[in-house]
């Protein structure tokens, strides 16, 4: 059997064979838009990867020669995001309680067939070997351990060269590996890179450079609400974040007002932090927050706003408290739940609040409060770590983070006061001060997110580098047909 990343829960084979033909059908349950579209999703890609033009039809039960969706039969133990994937020489039945577990049993299914099929685009039928086509019998019984399995987007330092086409292509890789969260870092001190039709200038302005001069860029709202879309149809959340107070030289260049002696400072290009912050004391800010976050908030159906909250270091403890303590409010009164770094736990975080641990104690203080945390520490999960010092992209004020390094951690160990019911999941930023292009994100991003992803999925028990290497060497063929950029798999 293929190696599967990140490994299920448990996987039984039963020592025979099931063959695709292009006799084999897909069939779904009647009367749901969700499962048709992941029918149609499955039905895609085996037409790009064989040439097959499998139909997609409803069933009322699994039979021979078909691959089954079905949202009947599955242990409600699963939950919202497990699965069972059943094959048998007669066909394949994926069965869960909610449309997000069989998307999720169709990624397995994916993985299961020869990596050698992904980005096969353009192959005609007659061409593909049947054998391509045979996956062993299995009994596979899967469900994730946590609910936020993510990776973070840094867009405001570099704006992708590709825009919205080169996040599609990080979704599509992280659909794969069932990752769930897409956490964009949509402003900082280098650029604004979300339309705000309130305040416009943002984007026009502070959107229009980047680090080292390089060219800028921003989302227009439809570009954005479309990526979201995208998203979601993958079964990712799209997290925006805005922060404040700190990291806003951009906002600040771009409206004189907004500062505290109404001078606008020039747009910065290079990359120290600490240096920048709103005027705390003038009533024009929370206007400014509260417009963003409106705006915002119309274009986020998941319930967490990220407002950054890290680094504000020009800005005094008082003011800073006062601060994220009124945008906390915002934030709710738009309706959604706020979500910050935890260096944001010096505030009284409301019920439903959370952090995100990245590289100090303030989110083992937060736990204590009751909030929740995600697990995102510098020294394993922080993709813009160079692998080794031979590693021309990237920083290391955190230190190397080798591929072994990125695998080798559990978030319920960071922190002694982070118990596992305070940890919401895993999330690895991707910071782009030294990224520019697609094919440099890859080489960064991938394999370590793939360690990532299966942190956040599979079972703490019996987790180890020495077995899980193994199998991600067996995925270098399927990165490969992918056409990914990615750095040696094991060093
Ligand atoms: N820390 C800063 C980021 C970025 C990063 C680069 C956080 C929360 C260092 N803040 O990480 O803006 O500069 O590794």
């Amino acid at each position: 059997m293929n190696p599967i990343i990140p490994l299920p829960v448990s996987a039984v084979e039963t020592g025979a064979a099931f063959t695709l033909t292009d006799n084999t059908t897909i069939t779904i349950d009647a009367n749901n838009d969700e499962l048709a579209a992941i029918g149609g999703y499955l039905a895609g890609w085996l037409g790009a990867a064989g040439g097959w033009e499998l139909p997609v039809t409803t069933a009322a039960a699994p039979r021979a020669g078909a691959i089954a969706l079905t949202l009947s039969g599955a242990d409600a133990s699963l939950g919202a995001e497990g699965y069972q994937l059943t094959v048998t020489p007669e066909g394949v039945v994926i069965a869960a309680n909610r449309p997000a577990g069989l998307f999720y049993g169709v990624q397995t299914l994916r993985q299961l067939l020869p990596a050698e099929l992904e980005g096969q685009a353009g192959r005609s039928a007659q061409d593909v070997n049947l054998a391509d086509w045979t996956i062993p019998t299995v009994v596979i019984r899967d469900a994730p351990r946590f609910g936020w399995r993510g990776m973070m987007l840094d867009v405001a330092r570099h704006f992708p060269a590709g825009g919205v086409e080169d996040v599609k292509r990080l979704i599509d890789l992280m659909a794969l590996y069932k990752l769930n969260r897409l956490h964009l870092h949509l402003t900082d001190d280098q650029g604004w890179r979300l339309m705000i039709e309130s305040w416009p200038r943002l984007a026009e302005v502070g959107g229009s450079m980047a680090v080292d001069g390089d060219p800028g860029g921003y989302f227009t709202q439809a570009e954005y609400a479309g990526l979201v879309a995208y998203a979601a149809s993958r079964y990712i959340d799209v997290v925006p974040e805005i922060d404040l107070p700190g990291h806003t030289n951009a906002a600040l260049a771009s409206y004189p007002e907004l500062n505290c002696d109404g001078t606008a400072p020039d747009l910065y290009t290079d990359i120290g932090v600490g240096f920048s912050s709103l005027c705390i004391d003038k009533e024009i800010t929370y206007q400014f927050v509260d417009d963003v976050i409106r705006e915002v908030a119309a274009l986020t159906p998941g319930p967490f706003i990220h407002v950054g909250g890290d680094e504000a270091l020009s800005t005094p403890e008082a003011d800073y408290v006062r601060f994220m303590t009124r945008v906390q409010q915002i934030v709710q009164a738009h309706g959604k739940q706020m979500l910050a770094w935890e260096e944001a736990a010096r505030i009284e975080l409301a019920p439903g609040s959370a952090v995100q641990h990245w590289h100090d104690e303030m989110a083992a203080h937060a736990a204590s409060q009751g909030a929740q945390v995600i697990m995102s520490p510098a020294a394993h999960s922080y993709l813009d770590m160079k692998y080794d010092d031979t590693t021309a992209l990237g920083l290391n004020w955190a230190g190397n983070v080798s591929v072994e390094k990125a695998y080798s951690w559990d978030p319920a160990a960071v922190q002694p006061g982070i118990a596992e019911s305070a940890i919401l999941g895993v999330e690895a930023p991707l910071w782009t001060e030294t990224v520019r292009t697609l094919e440099e994100l890859e080489y960064l991003v991938f394999p370590r997110l793939l360690g990532i992803a299966e942190i956040g999925w599979s079972p703490a028990a019996g987790r180890s580098w020495k077995e899980y290497r193994v199998r991600l060497a067996g995925h270098a063929a399927r990165l490969e047909a992918l056409g990914v950029n990615f750095h040696p798999l094991v060093e």
